[in-house]
Order: structure tokens, then sequence, then C-alpha cells
């Protein structure tokens, strides 16, 4: 198991509370900064590693860090019973999460270099026995949210006010297990779940959409007794505005529209970048054009 780095902990605190307390423009700056800084370390990762998904991590990191940087109730340095939960379902994500973890000081920034080498703690998938902030394990699509319906059960039971939060690939969202899990949400009122779709409307080898359509998302999640809430899902502060408790009881479920790739140009968008791994000039230019937005690595 990889232990906490608190140097980097006190980094992420002040940060957190500094963006906590910017104007809404300085705050959306910020957070924007800190995402282009998570790409670029996903990035050499890859390359280190030779190996990831990199279609998938562009396009989930603008929520990852409005969830690490302006809203889950958790500190990496202090793990109270009470502390919100987050899940990746979308595992194959790893890359990203981890950077996202490692910059909040869950462990040390440094053992990023080791993405998927042989002993590492950080396999191509999550595991919630070797990294620390992995609340389950992740991989096999369809498994976060039923996981999470029992973690907010198991919160609701015993009357604490702790939030569970997933991201689910929309491909993913293919999978029966997860409306099987959001039937139980709704049926048990749920209202302390927050399912956010990474909707970037690519899977593994195809549009979603040319696959097993999910459309209209919006009505079925809503039919399946979500409060449903669309945004942007590279807008800092429509995020962060669509992860507010639920107004009415029910769980919520933020449907955010992503590009995949998003943030390299030649990655925008293209199927074949789900996990084809970039050339060094690739790479190159991708650690260019994701250098914008003035944040360090
Ligand atoms: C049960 C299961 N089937 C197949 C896979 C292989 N797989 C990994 S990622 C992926 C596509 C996922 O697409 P999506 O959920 O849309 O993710 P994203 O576009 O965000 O990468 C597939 C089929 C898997 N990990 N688990
Ligand atoms: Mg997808």
């Amino acid at each position: 198991m990889l232990t906490t780095d608190l140097e980097q902990v006190q980094i992420w605190r002040a940060e957190r509370d500094r963006i906590a307390a910017a104007e809404p423009a300085e705050k959306a700056a910020s957070l924007a900064g800190r995402a282009q800084a998570t790409r670029r370390r996903v990035v050499q990762m890859i390359m280190t590693a030779g190996q990831g998904h990199v279609g998938g991590d562009m396009s989930v990191t603008d929520i990852l860090t409005t969830l690490f940087y302006g809203t889950l109730r958790i500190d990496p340095g202090d793990l109270p019973e009470g502390r919100d939960r987050f899940i990746l379902s979308k595992g194959h994500c790893a890359a990203a999460l981890y950077a996202t973890l490692a910059s909040c000081g869950y462990f040390s920034p440094k053992e990023l270099d080791t993405f998927m080498a042989e002993g590492s703690a950080l396999n191509g998938h999550p595991n919630r026995v070797k990294v620390p902030g992995v609340e389950t394990n992740t991989g096999p699509l369809g498994h976060g949210l039923p996981v999470a319906v029992g973690q907010a059960i198991g919160a609701q039971l015993s009357g604490s006010a702790a939030r569970v939060f997933v991201v689910v690939g929309d491909g993913e969202l293919q999978e029966g297990s997860n409306w099987e899990a959001l039937m139980a949400a709704a049926h048990f009122g749920l209202k302390n779940l927050t399912l956010v779709v990474d909707r970037n409307r690519l899977q593994q080898g195809a549009r979603t959409e040319d696959t097993n359509a999910l459309d209209p998302l919006d009505a079925r999640l809503s039919a399946f007794g979500c409060e449903v809430r669309s945004v942007d899902g590279h807008d800092h502060l429509a995020l962060m505005a669509a992860y507010a408790p639920s107004t009415t009881g029910r769980p919520v479920a933020v449907i955010a529209n992503t590009i995949k790739g998003k943030g390299i140009s030649f990655m925008e968008d293209r199927v074949e970048w789900h996990h084809k791994v970039p050339t060094d000039e690739q790479a190159g230019q991708a650690l260019l054009e994701l250098a914008g937005d003035g944040a360090t690595a």
C-alpha cells in the first residue's frame, strides 16, 4: 500500500482553500490550469509505461479535477468514516485518477513514474489495497455504480452525511448492471448518490450511438428515478454547480458532455485514441498543446 505524502497534502489543502475562496473567473482559471497539468502528467505516464487509455483520461480530467479540488469532503491526511466516497468506475482511466490522487497527496507524485511497471502499486486498473484514495477496485465495466449504491445505502443507514460520487463511461452504461443499480438507488431514495456520466460518445471501437444507442440518455436516467443535470463536462464551474446536492430527494445523475482526447487536437473525438500510444513526436506536440492555462506540473 502506498503511503500519504503529507507535504503534498499541504500543497493540495492550500490550493483547494484558495480555489474555494476565489471569485468565479479565478476559480475557473485555477481549475483549468490544474486540469491541464494533470493531462500533461498523464501523457508522460503513458509514454513511460508504453500503454494506457489516453482518450478517456483526457475526457475525464476536468470531472476529476472539479471533484477533488472543489467538491468532495475528503482529506488524504485524515480519513474519517464520514468522508465522501469517490469511485472511478471506468477504471481503465486509472492514469487520470492516479495523477489527480497524487496531486492531492494520497501518495507521492514521484510514484507516477512507475505507472504500470512490474511491481508497481499503480496498476492499469485501480486497486484499493494498493492505492490510498481508491475506494473500490474497478476495471471490469459495470461494477462501480452498484458498489456506489451499496456505499450510499450504508451511509444512509448509519445516518452519515457522506455523499457518494461515481463516474461511469457512456459505453459502460451498456452494461445492464448499471440500470439494476439505478433502480435500487431510486427505490431506496439515495439522495446522497451522484452519478457522473463521462458522455464522450465514443467507446472502445466505435461511437456509442452506432454500437448500442444510449439516447435519449437524459429521459432514460430520469425514467429510472434520477434528478438529471446535463452540462458541458469541460466547464469547471458548470460541473461544480451540477454536483450540488439533490433538490428532489432522488439520486442525482450528471451527464457531463465531454470530448474524448480533450485538449490534444489530433486525438479529439477520434476513436483510435481509446488506447493507442503516441509516438515521441506526437507526445511532444500533445505536451505543447496542453501547456496552456498557466499551470505548472
Ligand atoms: C466488462 C468489460 N468489458 C469490456 C471491457 C474492455 N473495455 C475497456 S474500456 C472499454 C470501452 C469503454 O467505453 P466508455 O465506457 O465509453 O469509456 P471511455 O470512452 O470514457 O474510455 C471496453 C470495452 C472491460 N474493461 N470490462
Ligand atoms: Mg465513452
